[in-house]
């Protein structure tokens, strides 16, 4: 080996070694709240990857305040940006569908995620939401900041009781 090479090597295999380990999911330790599944590089479980509270609620939190169709006065809801939770599994697609536990389902294009702050919110007003109160996981649409967006179409889209997203391609 060339000195050239015995110096450039090792440095590029500690350079691809931690690019591979750049991205990394923990295992869930409570309860499973969300399986995001389809065209994701990060997962903890097969071809998926599980989340539960901690997990969501370890993702940048972003607050935004809103009036919707199925709440009284304004909510203060809180929950990672969708588009952060996605990055952090390495999904790439130009679809996702979100999959709710009563098996209603939406699909929304990869644009609205990059063009709103849409969240999956976690809390309502400070305190997670029982299935009864739309939860656990509730997609908010900032409404209030654009209110452009209320009609039907993002009403659609705005999915509670999500259990799943699947990315598609
Ligand atoms: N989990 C779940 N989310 C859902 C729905 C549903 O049936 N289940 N309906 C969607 C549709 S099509 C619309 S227009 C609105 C309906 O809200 P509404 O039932 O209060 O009119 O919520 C959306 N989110
Ligand atoms: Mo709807």
């Amino acid at each position: 080996m060339t000195g050239f090479a015995r110096f450039f090597i090792p440095v590029l295999m500690v350079f691809s070694a931690s690019v591979a380990t750049a991205q990394q999911i923990e295992q869930p330790q409570d309860t499973v709240l969300l399986t995001i599944s389809g065209e994701v590089s990060v997962t903890n479980a097969d071809d998926t990857a599980l989340f539960d509270l901690a997990m969501l609620e370890a993702l940048d939190q972003h607050v935004t305040d809103v009036e919707t169709p199925w709440h009284d006065g304004p909510q203060q809801f809180t929950g990672p940006r969708i588009i952060d939770l996605l990055n952090a599994v390495g999904a790439a697609g130009s679809e996702l569908r979100f999959v709710a536990i009563n098996d209603y389902a939406a699909n929304m294009p990869w644009d609205d995620i990059e063009a709103f702050d849409v969240i999956l919110a976690t809390r309502q007003n400070g305190e997670t939401m029982s299935v009864r109160d739309k939860g656990p996981l509730f997609v908010i649409y900032p409404f209030n900041q654009n209110p452009e967006l209320r009609n039907e179409v993002y009403y659609g889209r705005s999915v509670w009781q999500v259990k799943e997203i699947q990315v598609l391609p």
